[in-house]
């Protein structure tokens, strides 16, 4: 008998857990599993920026499902049928971008809750997520399982916050610094005083309605001081960028090191 699995992302955020992540952004299932047990705990596979579908999607989770590492899901857009696809598939937790209104977040809400909560559509023949018809309390547990982290990541959903936050059914809430320095006109510059002083006072609010803030940051003193403004999610770095940096790092040392015998050069090996 197979039972749904709790959602331990969802249960850590309501206990007030701090958890910290990485963007699994090279959109394959075999880089996705080269990052379990790697000590984060959660990773964001990106739907949105990263070159990803539904069944690479689906392939990075079967990848990862066997390391300790929680699961998000941050999906292209608010598409209710691409939602239902990914629950379907067994995400359980979404990030989804742009959200810049309470109705927008309502509606999402209910692409994630079976009727009469909501439209979900009902194909658990066909979904992972219900070990195809094998997880007997599936419609018992589904929508309780379910967490929906909504981004706020422009100038009009920072205005929407706090109606946006007070949406049942919005488990957390999670600022996007880049596209926000976009909105408020400082695009590529996610860093700037402004855009942090916007993120620092949207945490505070977040924190103040009783749900869980997150945010992304790769400059881990700027994640360190979100982090102790009440930040409980954190994304501190992106896969692509660790090995792109790495490799870049690597062929530097090694030519300015001018010789394979230089010291220090092949320490990894
Ligand atoms: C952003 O910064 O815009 C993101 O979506 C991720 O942090
Ligand atoms: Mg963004």
């Amino acid at each position: 008998m197979l039972h749904m699995p709790i959602n331990t992302f969802k249960q850590a955020l309501e206990q007030g857990e701090t958890q910290i992540g990485l963007f699994v952004g090279l959109g394959h299932g075999y880089g996705a599993e080269l990052l379990g047990s790697s000590g984060f705990d959660w990773l964001l596979i990106d739907g949105e920026h990263g070159p990803n579908d539904l069944r690479s999607i689906i392939a990075q989770m079967q990848a990862l499902a066997p390391h300790p590492e929680r699961l998000v899901v941050r999906t292209a857009d608010h598409n209710p049928a691409a939602i239902k696809q990914l629950l379907d598939g067994g995400a359980q937790t979404l990030m989804v971008p742009m959200v810049e209104s309470a109705a927008q977040a309502h509606a999402l809400v209910r692409a994630m809750r079976y009727p009469p909560h909501g439209i979900r559509g009902v194909g658990t023949a066909m979904a992972r997520a219900a070990h195809w018809n094998a997880v007997s309390d599936y419609f018992a547990q589904a929508d309780a399982q379910m967490c929906l982290i909504a981004q706020i990541e422009s100038v009009e959903g920072l205005a929407q916050l706090d109606a946006i936050v007070q949406v049942p059914g919005v488990d957390a809430v999670f600022i996007g610094p880049s596209d926000l320095a976009a909105s408020m006109g400082y695009l590529g510059q996610p860093g700037h005083r402004a855009v942090k002083t916007a993120v620092e006072e949207a945490i505070a609010r977040i924190a103040a309605a009783g749900k869980a803030a997150g945010v992304f940051s790769a400059d881990l003193a700027l994640a360190a001081h979100y982090q102790a403004l009440g930040a409980r999610f954190l994304l501190v770095g992106v896969d692509a960028l660790l090995l792109r940096n790495a490799a870049v790092a690597l062929a530097g040392k090694f030519k300015q090191a001018g010789s394979p015998d230089a010291s220090g050069v092949g320490a990894a090996y």
